[in-house]
């Protein structure tokens, strides 16, 4: 299981958490989703196997949430 802290500047209230959380867990792989509102973090927990950090990346996007940085956690 790898472990990723994603810098997404745009999260800024409880509806961007429950956004971000939905469509992360509707992707194959995803253990866990934790977003951090006042740091504009997201901590997730997924299956590098079943899930790239690029996909991760598309996915945000595609929600609104671009991803400015990541790294390891
Ligand atoms: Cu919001």
């Amino acid at each position: 299981m790898s472990k990723v802290i994603l810098d997404v500047p745009d999260i800024s209230c409880e509806h961007c958490e429950r956004a971000i959380t939905r469509a992360l867990r509707g992707e194959r792989g995803v253990a866990s989703v934790r977003v951090d509102i006042p740091a504009k973090k997201v901590y997730l927990e997924y299956d590098p196997a079943e899930l790239t950090l690029e996909k991760v990346r598309s996915v945000l996007d595609d929600e609104g949430y671009p991803v400015r940085a990541s790294q390891p956690a």
